[in-house]
This record gives C-alpha cells, sequence and structure tokens, in this order.
C-alpha cells in the first residue's frame, strides 16, 4: 500500500518534471510550413526544409496535410528510405493532420507511401539532437532514468513494508 503509493507520488513527480521540462523549449514544427504535407514541387523540397532546422527532445512535427491521399509512413532504415520502401515501420493516417513528438535523439525516417509520392520527393530525415540512438517507435518506448528509479524504490517500500507487516505479524 505504502509501496504503492510512493510509486505512484514519485512516477507523477517525475512525470510532471518531465512535461515541464518538454514545454519550456518545445516548438511544433509544421512540415513543410505552407506546402504542408504533399507531393513536393521539387524532390529535395522536405530533405532541404528539414535539414534547415534543428530539431530537439521534446519537439514535435505536424503532418498538415489538406489536399489529395498521403500517409506519414516512418521506414527504420535509411535504405528502406532510400528505396522508398512502403508498408513497413509505422503508417500514420494524416487525414486530419498527425502531430508525432520527438522524445528522443535518434535519426527518423519519414515518406510517403501513396503510390510514387515517395520517389517524387514526399520524404525527409529527421535528425533529433545528435541523431544516435534507435526511434522511439521501433525500439522500447525510451526509458526515463527517473521512473526506474522510482520503480526501484517502490520495489523496495514494498519489500520493506512487507518485511514489517511479517514481523509484526
Ligand atoms: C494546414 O494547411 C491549411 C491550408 O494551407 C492551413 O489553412 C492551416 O492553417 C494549416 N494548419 C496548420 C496547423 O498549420
Ligand atoms: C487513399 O488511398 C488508399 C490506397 O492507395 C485507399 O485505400 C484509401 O481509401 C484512399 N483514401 C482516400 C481518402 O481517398
Ligand atoms: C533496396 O534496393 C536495392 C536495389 O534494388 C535492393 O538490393 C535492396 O535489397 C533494397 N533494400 C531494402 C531494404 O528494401
Ligand atoms: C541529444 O543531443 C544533443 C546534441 O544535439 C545533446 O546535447 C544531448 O545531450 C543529447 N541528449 C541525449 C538524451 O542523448
Ligand atoms: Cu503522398
Amino acid at each position: 500500500m505504502a509501496g504503492r503509493l510512493s510509486f505512484t507520488v514519485g512516477f507523477l513527480i517525475v512525470a510532471s518534471a518531465g512535461l515541464l521540462h518538454g514545454a519550456c523549449a518545445a516548438t511544433t514544427y509544421i512540415v513543410g510550413d505552407d506546402l504542408g504535407w504533399t507531393v513536393p514541387p521539387k524532390s529535395t523540397y522536405y530533405e532541404e526544409w528539414a535539414s534547415q532546422r534543428t530539431f530537439q527532445i521534446g519537439d514535435s512535427i505536424f503532418f498538415n496535410s489538406t489536399t489529395g491521399n498521403h500517409t506519414a509512413t516512418e521506414v527504420v532504415t535509411r535504405e528502406e528510405y532510400d528505396n522508398c520502401t512502403k508498408m513497413v515501420g509505422s503508417i500514420f493516417d494524416v487525414g486530419a493532420g498527425v502531430q508525432i513528438p520527438l522524445n528522443a535523439n535518434a535519426t527518423r525516417y519519414f515518406l510517403c507511401s501513396e503510390g510514387i509520392h515517395c520517389v517524387q520527393g514526399q520524404k525527409m530525415i529527421i535528425q533529433v539532437g545528435d541523431g544516435i540512438g534507435a526511434p522511439p517507435s521501433f525500439a522500447a518506448p525510451p526509458s526515463f532514468a527517473a521512473p526506474s528509479l522510482a520503480a526501484a524504490t517502490a520495489a523496495s517500500a514494498l519489500f520493506f513494508s512487507t518485511v514489517v507487516i511479517f514481523f509484526l505479524n
């Protein structure tokens, strides 16, 4: 009981600290700005758009798709990206626009799976921070050091209260 409570309180403190930290510098980037997410006028359009920006943990990218039928498909490897490989990784429906949080330093590959849109340049590479690390969608969720510490604390608190109850009995 005490263990569960301390876990919950600990987790809430850590979670809100994380939110506050993220809120400080978080930016939501509209992919392609006014163009939105569509077949671009030139094939390097989105790669240039992305390379001119600095993405950091806590930022988000928003795919604003107002015309045509598009997806925001996230593929895993550079090779899949170069090949415009479809139907691997996560496919985000961009019907009403979709916001993707950038929760970890990683290099992430996005493309549109519809028709030949990717070949036409509807694709981009997003480097978050130093770009080192697995994209969160394909690895275990980013492990925050603090919650696992809270979990360890909770586990030891639970163990301790169990021992106390044992001796009280
Ligand atoms: C999405 O694009 C439409 C059309 O260009 C625009 O009116 C709208 O403001 C954009 N939404 C965002 C969140 O930028
Ligand atoms: C978009 O295209 C896919 C297949 O290419 C199709 O299944 C889907 O119904 C289309 N969506 C719209 C809104 O046209
Ligand atoms: C990418 O395309 C090349 C050449 O067609 C092929 O050899 C390779 O297996 C493809 N890789 C992936 C991951 O699709
Ligand atoms: C993410 O990358 C930035 C460099 O752009 C670095 O300062 C920061 O420490 C990195 N954060 C993590 C959690 O690796
Ligand atoms: Cu498309």
